[in-house]
């Protein structure tokens, strides 16, 4: 192996050599815990730890780092206490994810390395937000990436690769091609002659090296950054390594062919660069003895430390859920309506729509950092026209158009989030979230559980049916979110929610989908407050108390069942306006029991699994004793969403309003 020194100073050399040696003697050691059953389970870095370490020491520490589960060598190299590492993979409420997480899918804000989810990909277009952050602020900071080779093939890699080129955003997207992605050769991987093939292809400079080389990684990293930071572009860099051992312990290395593994063993990164400082004379056997020996003693030492691990703390575990909110400012002078109070009166009378766009404008204005990103959005305004204008008052760099890729996207934004900046990302239709499903579910909702990190980020959901636009651009998918731990859930049904809502939603640290209704932008109107307050999210409101049912509804069904209630006046019907499905407002729906001992849950979703059927569940569960009648639901048939008017009247819910209250009333 031939190694570049440059200019190096030997100690330089040295200090390369010292930081090799902690991933592997590290893991050394963990694979002895690991047999003795203290710890659970591992993916060995072993023979890759020349690509963790040069890369790590080729940034900056402030530089955003994505690692995978064989980096060791980055938490090593940007020198997180070993003892706190030992005592994350114990599961010890002293870890950094307190118990919370395993192996490497922790992160830390303080070394400015973000926790990776299992599913690879989405690390990627995380590297694009953190990267977009800095560019945003004008700072030379690059973010860097990692891949593995079996990772390439998912989406998430070609959308993250494709906003950074799209976006000139100075990332580093490194591939550590070992291979194999679990026991699949590259050869099932793959068709393009070598990864870096693919570079080109997102118009961004590529480059192969060897990754067991230390000083290739460093140098050529180094050179990727200058190359990034000066040009402000991204750039994939592919390093060839081998996994020495298995994808993780347990699985062992059967199908490997032997030959290849000794020809891979031979190529060890850190023997390879000891063998050179010992033929440079810049260590000799004694040192690189007591150099390991000095090592294993750190090791064992903190470890020691680490064996009076500390079970977690059960009786927190609800509150961590969520990142405390603070940001929450006062309400206006103006009224604007608190939690569930009655609506404004006196302020100007806005149409839903336009609730939306006055929140978002004048968010915009409060929150100098605030960005907003989804398809045409910027000079087209959406295909609602929802930000029209903004692009000219905000430009281009915070309303920010997008190419058509959800889930890069909504990586980008918690990416935004790592550096502290929110932001509101926008689905063309709330049917498409589904492209960004997992960022969502598992990434946004859970990482502030995981390790403390919060997610500002706010995912606007024009949803909803009764404007015959068929099965993709009508659903109500509310409930695919509403089983998620992590996310909060607003719904306005009104101009003045619509906006005191999101501006609560947007001041929130936590993610939060804002359903607004397509059919309420331009046919519902009401008062709206001119200032910039927030509604208080998770608090229901009565839009009418009535005596002999409770009518608990969101969005639409709201208006379905007041214009029930307005063609029935001989009947005493109460309707409850849930505004937040998540967190929900028990208390309400508590009093919608008392009030009236039978509840009708009206909702525009399909019925079954939707929200009436987790509503129906805690009031049977915890008001049985104030109910005189079963509590009913009335929610859309369990069909897709049809195209031709007819059907989808039979579809919805509201056609068979009559029949469930006239039920319910007779009961
Ligand atoms: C989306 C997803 N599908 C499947 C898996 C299961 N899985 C975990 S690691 C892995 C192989 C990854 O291969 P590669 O990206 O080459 O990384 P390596 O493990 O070789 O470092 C697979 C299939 C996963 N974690 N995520």
């Amino acid at each position: 192996m031939q190694f570049d020194r440059k200019d190096y100073p030997d100690e330089q050399l040295l200090h390369l050599y010292r930081m090799l040696l902690f991933p592997r003697l590290i893991e050394e050691k963990m694979l002895i815990l690991l047999r003795q059953g203290r710890i659970s389970k591992w993916f060995s870095g072993i023979g890759q730890e020349a690509i963790s370490v040069g890369a790590a020491l080729a940034l900056e520490p402030d530089e955003w780092i994505m690692p995978l589960h064989r980096n060791l060598g980055v938490f090593t190299t940007r020198g997180m206490p070993l003892r706190k590492l030992f005592l994350q993979w114990q599961g010890s409420q002293d870890g950094y994810s307190q118990g919370r997480e395993r192996s490497f899918h922790f992160g830390s804000r303080e070394h400015h390395i973000c926790g990776m989810i299992s599913h690879l990909g989405p690390q990627l277009a995380v590297a694009d937000g953190a990267a977009l952050a800095h560019t945003l602020r004008g700072q030379d900071k690059v973010a860097l990436a990692f891949c593995g080779d079996g990772g390439t093939s998912e989406g998430d890699f070609h959308e993250a690769l494709n906003v950074a080129a799209v976006w000139d955003l100075p990332v580093i997207f490194l591939i550590e091609n070992n291979g194999y992605g679990l026991s699949t050769p590259v050869q099932e991987q793959y068709r393009c002659r070598s990864l870096a093939d693919k570079g080109p292809g997102y118009g961004m400079e590529a480059v192969t090296i060897d990754g067991n080389n230390i000083l290739t990684v460093y140098n050529t990293i180094r050179g990727i950054r200058e190359y990034c930071l000066h040009n402000r572009k991204p750039y994939l860099v592919e390093c060839l390594t081998f996994r020495i051992r298995g994808h993780e312990e347990a699985s062992g290395t059967k199908y490997v062919p032997q030959d290849l593994m000794e020809a891979w063993r031979a190529r060890d990164p850190l023997a390879n660069f000891e063998q050179y400082l010992l033929q440079a004379g810049l260590l000799d056997e004694e040192t690189a003895a007591r150099e390991r020996q000095s090592v294993k003693q750190q090791i064992d030492e903190e470890l020691s430390v680490s064996e009076k691990a500390i079970a977690p703390d059960t009786s927190v575990e609800l509150q961590a859920v969520y990142a405390p909110v603070q940001r929450l400012q006062p309400l206006g002078e103006n009224g604007n309506a608190p939690g569930g109070g009655p609506l404004t009166t006196g302020a100007p009378v806005r149409r839903f729509i336009d609730g939306i766009k006055e929140g978002l404008r004048q968010s915009m204005q409060e929150i100098p950092e605030l960005v907003l990103m989804g398809q045409d959005i910027a000079e087209y305004g959406g295909v609602f026209k929802i930000t029209e204008g903004l692009l000219q008052e905000f430009g281009r760099n915070r309303v920010r158009n997008t190419p058509l890729c959800e889930s890069a996207i909504i990586g980008a934004a918690l990416g935004l989030g790592l550096e502290g900046i929110p932001s509101v990302v926008e689905m063309q239709f709330a049917d498409f979230v589904s492209a960004g499903f997992n960022q969502i579910v598992n990434n946004l909702a859970k990482i502030h559980y995981r390790w403390g990190q919060p997610a500002p980020v706010v995912i606007r959901l024009p949803t909803g049916a009764g404007i015959g636009a068929g099965p993709f651009h009508s659903q109500s998918n509310e409930a695919w979110f509403f089983h998620t731990p992590g996310l909060k859930i607003v719904y306005p049904a009104n101009p003045a929610d619509a906006k005191g809502l999101l501006i609560a939603a947007i001041l929130d640290p936590n993610p939060v989908l804002y359903f607004e209704h397509k059919a309420l932008y331009r046919s519902v109107s009401g008062p709206v407050p001119e200032s910039w307050s927030p509604a208080e999210l998770g608090k229901a409101r009565w839009i009418r108390r009535g005596e002999e049912i409770s009518v608990i509804a969101y969005g639409a069904a709201v208006h379905w069942a007041e214009s029930y209630a307005d063609q029935h006046p001989g009947q005493s019907i109460g309707i409850l306006d849930l505004r937040t499905l998540l967190p929900l407002d028990y208390e309400s729906l508590q009093e919608a029991v008392r009030l009236t001992g039978k509840v009708l849950v009206l909702h525009e979703d399909s019925l079954t699994g939707g929200i009436g059927a987790e509503l129906s569940a805690w009031i049977q569960e915890n008001c049985f004793s104030l109910l005189d009648a079963p509590v009913m639901r009335c929610a859309s048939l369990d069909t897709p969403i049809p195209f031709n008017q007819a059907l989808e009247k039979n579809y919805l819910a509201q056609s068979r309003l009559d029949d469930a209250v006239s039920r319910l009333l007779a009961y």
